[in-house]
């Protein structure tokens, strides 16, 4: 048995019951096995044994009180998986499906992600079982403040640093930030993703989803195309689905869908983004509001959004929301390039038909760095205590994104594997960090 199929068994039988991390674990450790085979070191310095057990896992009480006087209780996570090549670094998920499992899967995809962005930041993950759906204000404050109240004692500016992800945006941040302050008395970037007034880095709002287009750009210019005239469908509309949307747009493409966990809207001749901003960034709405005030679209709720025709898909929902089912209807209608804008959003057979099938496809910790990546500028501009402008840090992030498409093709391509962008991610991510921990010694 190979070592990377061994530490993929021992792995799975030591953490029962975690399937999204299972999944993460199966789809990145076997396409390491070509650079180790040529790194015998790394076996023999136990390098996956360790990089697949956290450095810490931190569960923790969430008591808050709600806008009836009743004390809720909701669990809170951080993974504090790997420092090698810096301080942790990574979102904080706020859904009611969050479990140890898929901290862990979102904590060891996020290591290979930091790694890839060129920038020296660790991996980490966390979040709580809270919905902040249908919540008001008042309550998601209290339950931000009682989640750092907790979390204060694990992070700071140099040794771990959360962000956003799903459930978690400006609001949430802020929250938290103000009340990180007031109980350690540090002004410092502790959090990315904080407003501008106070520390936050322009284009971080737009980060994730920028990125995902500035990779699919690349991916398009090896094809000699653009996005100029193609059909577009992206799955979800929020944080990342909304900028990843407005950005192929200016690029000329049209965006025919977005949905969210109720439905899909399809709107032939391109969706009115304002309107979507309107609807999810201000009242925090549901996106079967649109047709309501725009008679250019549809909403279906019975039906999946991967079912319309496109040339390009977007997923930026959530995990497993393109399955092998969804593969095949994507390809037999002509799609021509996948990449993921959330995390691990196809399914292990869905990702080998997209590859076996010629369909394009860029895995998550590479098309969606571009979040963390400008976190991490976040992190230097708040270090050095300076502001660079929109163009800058725009620029910085649509090379970064140019770097991880290049890097990732080059180790596909020196493993034999060209194209395939799901092995040279994982590959070039995890050059550096193998080689970092191997001369830090045994830690
Ligand atoms: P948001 O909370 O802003 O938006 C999430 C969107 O996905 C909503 O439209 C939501 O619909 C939908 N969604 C969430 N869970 C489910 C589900 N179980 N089934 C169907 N739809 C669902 O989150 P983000 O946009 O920040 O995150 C989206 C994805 O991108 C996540 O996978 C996240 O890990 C990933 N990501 C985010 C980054 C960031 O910087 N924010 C960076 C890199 C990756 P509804 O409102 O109905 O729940
Ligand atoms: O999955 C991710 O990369 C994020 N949610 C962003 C993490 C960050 O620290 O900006």
């Amino acid at each position: 048995m190979s070592y990377t199929a061994k530490v993929l068994e021992q792995t799975i039988k030591r953490n029962p019951n975690e399937p999204e991390f299972h999944q993460a674990m199966s789809e990145i450790l076997p396409t390491l096995q070509p650079f180790i085979d040529e790194h015998p070191v790394y076996e023999k310095e136990r390098i996956l044994e360790r990089l697949v057990e956290p450095e810490r896992l931190t569960v923790f009480r969430v008591p808050w009180v709600d806008d009836k006087g009743d004390i809720q209780v909701n669990k809170g996570y951080r993974v504090q998986f790997n420092s090698a090549i810096g301080p942790y670094k990574g979102g904080l998920r706020f859904h009611p499906s969050v479990n140890t499992g898929i901290i862990k899967f979102l904590g060891f995809e996020q290591i290979f992600k930091n790694s890839l962005t060129g920038l020296a930041i660790g991996g980490g993950k966390g979040g709580a079982d809270f919905d902040p759906k249908g919540k008001s204000d008042r309550e998601v404050m209290s339950f931000c403040q009682s989640f750092i109240c907790e979390l204060q004692r694990y992070v700071g500016a140099d040794r771990d640093v959360p962000a956003g992800d799903i459930g978690v945006g400006a609001r949430e941040i802020g929250y938290m930030y103000g009340q990180y302050k007031r109980l350690t008395g540090q002004y410092e970037g502790v959090l990315t993703g904080k407003g501008l007034t106070y520390g936050g880095s322009l284009v971080r709002k737009e980060a994730t989803g920028y990125g995902l287009v500035y990779m699919v750009e690349n991916m398009l210019a090896s094809k000699n195309t653009t996005f100029e005239g193609k059909k577009v469908v992206i799955s979800g509309s929020g944080n990342v689905a909304i900028y990843a949307a407005e950005k192929a747009a200016q690029f000329g493409a049209k965006i025919i869908a977005l949905s969210d966990s109720g439905g899909y809207i399809h709107a032939p001749e391109g969706v009115d983004l304002e309107l979507v901003k309107q609807i999810k960034e201000v009242e925090r709405g549901r996106i079967s509001e649109y047709v309501k005030r725009n008679d250019g679209a549809t909403y279906h709720s019975d039906s999946s959004v991967w079912s319309l025709p496109c040339d390009i898909a977007l997923p930026c929902a959530t995990q497993n929301e393109i399955l092998k089912e969804h593969a095949e209807l994507l390809i037999k209608n002509g799609c021509k390039i996948v990449a993921e804008g959330s995390n691990m959003s196809a399914s292990i057979d869905a990702t080998e038909l997209f590859i076996k099938s010629g369909v394009y496809f860029a895995p998550g910790k590479a098309a969606n760095a571009g979040g963390v990546a400008v976190s991490a500028l976040e992190m230097a501009q708040n270090s050095s205590r300076i502001v660079w402008s929109f163009e800058e840090v725009d620029c910085r992030l649509r090379t970064i994104m140019h770097d991880i498409y290049t890097n990732s093709c080059n180790a596909a391509q020196r493993y034999g594997m060209k194209g395939n962008l799901v092995a040279g991610a994982n590959i070039a991510g995890f050059e550096k960090v193998a080689e970092a921990m191997l001369y830090q010694g045994a830690v």
